[in-house]
């Protein structure tokens, strides 16, 4: 069966800020508490969208969620109207003040991981939220998370969404930052690699010393599990922890992958030669062979990597059989990284092209193309059963952009986020916005 692929990438919501609360993540800690421009943010992500489905590559948008989540804050004793609970939190706790208003949604290939109806066993296409433990200001996104995805993919002849994995360090999941899916091509059976930066029950396993390792192999078997995947098209990989003490916090910030191509510096797993050869061998089951791209550190450092997010880009098969890189800005600016691409696209390798785009509103904050994007591949039934509102479009790109000038603010600093104001402009921006959208239940005000 044929298959596309399409990008849904986060629309950037109106309280878009810098908060600092990522630990192990070197650009979030780096722009703690400096102002933010949400509507820039929205309309540099939007350019990225527009410019891609102009392209002929599916594109698509996940929505913003609602902020500041008043649950959590009325769950932790901040009591009264909501202008009181945000006075309270202001004056108690700002830090978790910033984490109700976290702007971290945005960043789609947090928000679930995914298997195409290619690989399941039912046939369908599984979601699983991801329940993002590691960080309180990520770990109430899943809730939203699995109700968007349900609006979307509400066809369950084609799609399951699961809830997602239990809340406990056990089951640190990321997502599809974690995972991802090579192959022939999107429409026939792929492999699935999740690579997890620990192992619960395995005490004698490598870990990370200095950060947090987010995602644990316990629930990339589980989510393999819930989506019904065969044991012979299935690798667990870990992750380097030295690099994750690096700053690698997602292993999209060291490898991606697209069809048969491996695109990933030569530290990025903890035992390169192992991952490798089961790659390999799991993919000449499918009948692919694996074309494995390797940076090495004499070439790009992975402190060049980070600072420049190389690997968080996007690798887009092109109807011509090449690939595209879609990479942020800062690639141009970090000699190395600037250098090595050059020779990449003229050496005759699968990536014949860069396409780069103004994303350092996201940057700020540790996300690049990749982070912004959840990918899924969809049979042309199961494209023509999802929810069609949310497909990237000129009208819809043009009507998005007059929605954001006319809701978004283009500077918020971090007091502003006890102005009781800023939570009602959001409030009526998502208003509107779900119906654009024409998804009327979309959010649970
Ligand atoms: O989880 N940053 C996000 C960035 C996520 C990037 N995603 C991928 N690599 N796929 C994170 O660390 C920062 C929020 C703040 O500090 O205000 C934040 O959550």
């Amino acid at each position: 069966m044929s298959a596309r692929e399409f990008n849904f990438d986060g629309l950037v919501g109106p309280s878009h800020n810098y908060a600092g609360l990522s630990f192990g993540n070197v650009a979030s800690f780096s722009n703690v508490k400096s102002a933010s421009n949400p509507k820039l943010a929205a309309l540099q992500g939007l350019a990225k969208m527009r410019a891609l489905a102009a392209r002929g590559f599916g594109q698509a948008l996940l929505p913003p969620q609602d902020r500041p989540n008043f649950r959590l804050l009325r769950s932790i004793g901040f009591s009264g109207t909501d202008a009181e609970v945000l006075a309270k939190a202001a004056k108690e706790s700002p830090v978790i003040l910033a984490c109700a208003y976290s702007a971290s949604p945005m960043w789609t290939a947090n928000a679930a991981t995914v298997s195409p109806s290619a690989d399941s066993a039912d046939g369908r296409t599984h979601f699983t939220a991801a329940n993002l433990n590691n960080k309180l200001h990520r770990a109430f996104e899943h809730t939203q998370s699995a109700r968007s995805l349900r609006a979307i993919f509400k066809d369950e002849k084609h799609f399951a969404v699961h809830d997602a994995l239990p809340g406990t360090p056990a089951f640190g999941d990321e997502g599809a930052a974690n995972h991802t899916r090579l192959c022939k091509d999107h429409g026939s059976s792929g492999v699935e690699m999740f690579v997890y930066g620990r192992t619960e029950f395995d005490a004698s396993a490598p870990a990370p010393k200095k950060y947090p390792a987010r995602q644990t192999l316990e629930a990339s078997q589980a989510v393999a599990r819930l989506h019904g995947l065969s044991a012979g098209r299935t690798v667990y990989i870990q992750q380097n922890p030295d690099v994750i003490d690096q700053g690698v916090f997602h292993n999209d910030v060291i490898a991606v992958g697209n069809a048969n191509a491996l695109f990933y510096h030569e530290q990025a797993f903890a035992d390169e030669a192992g991952a490798l050869d089961q790659l390999r061998r799991a993919l000449a089951g499918v009948g692919a062979d694996l074309n494995a791209i390797r940076v090495d550190t004499a070439r790009v450092p992975v402190a060049d990597a980070v600072a420049s997010y190389l690997f968080n880009s996007q690798l887009l098969s092109k109807a011509d059989g090449k690939m595209a890189l879609v990479i942020p800005q800062e690639c141009q600016e970090v000699a190395s990284v600037a250098a090595y691409l050059d020779g990449l696209v003229a050496g005759g390798s699968a990536i014949d092209e860069l396409i780069h785009f103004d994303l350092r509103q996201s940057m700020r904050n540790g996300g690049g193309p990749a982070c912004l994007r959840l990918r899924v591949a969809l049979t042309d039934a199961e494209a023509a059963a999802m929810h069609q509102g949310v497909v990237m479009t000129e009208a819809l790109y043009h009507t998005l952009v007059a929605w954001v000038e006319k809701h978004y603010r283009d500077r918020l600093a971090p007091a502003d986020l006890a102005d009781p104001q800023l939570a009602i402009e959001v409030h009526n921006a998502l208003e509107e916005l779900s119906r654009i959208l024409g998804l009327p239940g979309l959010y649970d005000f």
